[in-house]
């Protein structure tokens, strides 16, 4: 809890086995209520790991996709009461002891949600991040803070925090099942006016934190294009966006 607020981590999970016990224990459990982790139909051992951890496991029969699996992972938090919740990929790529930092930022209510990025300070490129992710992710960034007006260090973090108001009332349903959910989660929040704060945050890059290819990273990256243009013309009253369609605040 911090500020009697109950605070949930999520880890959507895919073929985590190698990398799950260590990114839990640096969950800090003294602040952090509940822990789920919803496996994607991984062919590894990462559902008797999770097990033997003690998480609230969900196992999905069939994969989904990475934006299925946090579809169910947010809705189980929601269910479960949670207040805050903090989505961090099992993967050992993001440290886990930021989590009180992000809620912090959450609870003193200037912020809605937070995203942990790896561009602000000078870490991504030292931490193993390779060049052609480095350089792409710098260019859809700038693109996209042109098309959605604002001025974010980064827009491809797998490591987000948010509150259960915005969980709430975002039509998550909508977003793809596919990697680029994220990117369409973050422009609903924008839509709706939700204030988005960011922390720096170190990363790390080894074999089994990043399998994403450059083929599927390409697909991510239009996928990410469409979403900013969707969102400009829709906000200008061009063309209306299905995915921005009476957004709730
Ligand atoms: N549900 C699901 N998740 C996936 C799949 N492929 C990768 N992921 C997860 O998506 C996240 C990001 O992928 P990753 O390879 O770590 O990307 P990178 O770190 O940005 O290079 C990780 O947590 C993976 O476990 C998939 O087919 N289904
Ligand atoms: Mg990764």
């Amino acid at each position: 809890m911090i500020e009697n607020r109950r605070v949930t981590v999520i880890l959507p999970a895919y073929n985590a086995a190698k990398t799950l016990a260590r990114t839990c224990a640096e969950i800090p459990r003294d602040i952090v209520d509940d822990i789920i982790l919803t496996d994607d139909a991984s062919c590894d051992e990462t559902v008797a790991i999770a097990g033997a951890l003690g998480l609230h496991t969900i196992r999905h029969e069939h994969n989904r996709g990475y934006g299925g699996n946090q579809k169910t992972c947010y809705q189980a938090a929601l269910e479960r009461g949670a207040d805050i919740v903090v989505m961090l990929h099992p993967d050992y790529q993001y440290t886990p002891r930021l989590v009180p930092a992000m809620a912090s930022m959450l609870v003193s209510d200037h912020y809605d949600a937070v995203l942990a990025s790896r561009i602000l300070g000078r870490g991504a490129l030292a931490g193993g991040m390779p060049l052609y992710k480095y350089v792409a992710n710098r260019a859809l960034t700038f693109t996209q803070n042109i098309l959605m007006g604002a001025k974010l260090s980064e827009y491809h973090s797998g490591y987000r925090a948010w509150t259960r108001e915005v969980l709430e009332r975002l039509p998550l349903d909508r977003c793809s099942d596919d990697f680029v959910f994220d990117n369409q989660m973050l422009a609903l929040a924008m839509h709706a006016g939700y204030r988005i704060g960011e922390i720096s945050c170190p990363t790390k890059y080894f074999p089994e934190a990043s399998s994403i290819n450059l083929r599927r990273s390409v697909i991510y990256g239009l996928g990410v294009l469409g979403t900013s243009v969707q969102y400009r013309l829709h906000r200008a009253g061009l063309r209306h966006g299905k995915l921005f369609d009476e957004v709730p605040r």
